[in-house]
């Protein structure tokens, strides 16, 4: 049985961490904020596998600017997920390459990645990837330092503008291809998948955040809600939160 440690970051930094390994004597180590983010999907994906991590997390933004100095994240952004293997570390980056990177080194009956079938893990590649088409624009209105936009800090009415619109015509728009797509695939998954795929892990935790921060905004999409509900319902995951779905 999963056993899912929450570390804070002193603890890290005194190597005194209830760090665990999977069944292949990796040892595993993800390191982002103390909120869900973008790490929740790789959290929910090692309590779905069944498989120990430390989940460390860092106590303040100083911690975190002196990993990003040191140069040990590739692109200087988080979640990073450090891989133990013997005597060699490795620090992966990219949300999406490390779930896919877990996808495979799972138990291969859980089928979240494939091994074998390009094809379908073009597929699920593909359903990934349009997550960060769908949410650029809402991530360029919020983080405008980011891309290059700081020059617009002082127009909070022009933010205010551009997610508003964002919610009422762009947002839709995806959501809309996401239900079409769940009809074509024929399953209760979005890559038409038996089981979910790491997809899944990146939809629905998205879904869920956006729901949260836009209460009512999938009314007009009852199958994505149930979409949602079926993934937040799955044993692992209601065990992780101790709790069923928090979807309005
Ligand atoms: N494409 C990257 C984006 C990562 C990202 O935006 N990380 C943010 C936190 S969610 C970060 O590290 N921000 C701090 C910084 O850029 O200094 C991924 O999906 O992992």
């Amino acid at each position: 049985m999963a056993t899912i440690s929450t570390q804070t970051l002193s603890s890290t930094s005194s190597q005194k961490t209830q760090t665990s390994s999977s069944g292949k004597g990796k040892k595993y180590r993800l390191l982002y904020f103390n909120i869900e983010g973008k790490a929740e999907a790789i959290r929910l994906l090692f309590a779905y596998a069944g498989v120990q991590f430390e989940d460390y997390r860092f106590k303040d933004r100083a911690e975190f600017m002196s990993l990003k100095e040191s140069g040990r994240l590739q692109f200087g952004q988080v979640p990073a997920l450090e891989i133990e293997n013997g005597d060699q570390t490795i620090v992966l980056t990219q949300t999406s390459a490390i779930l896919r990177y877990l996808g495979k080194e799972f138990k291969p009956e859980l089928e979240l990645y494939p091994m074998t079938d390009s094809l379908l893990a073009a597929k699920i590649d593909a359903i990934v990837d349009q997550r960060a088409d769908a949410y650029t624009g809402l991530s360029v209105a919020k983080y405008k330092e980011r891309f290059g936009f700081d020059f617009l800090n002082d127009q909070s009415d022009l933010t205010e503008i551009a997610m508003a619109n964002w919610y009422a015509n762009i947002l839709p728009k995806h959501l809309d291809m996401l239900t079409k797509l769940l009809q074509a695939g024929g399953t209760s998954w979005l890559a038409g998948t038996q089981q979910p795929s790491i997809a899944d892990f990146v939809w629905c935790q998205q879904l869920k955040l956006t729901a949260e921060s836009k209460p009512g905004i999938l009314d007009n999409f009852p199958q994505l809600t149930s979409y949602i509900k079926a993934f937040y319902s799955l044993p692992a995951i209601s065990k992780y939160y101790n709790s069923s779905c928090v979807i309005a």
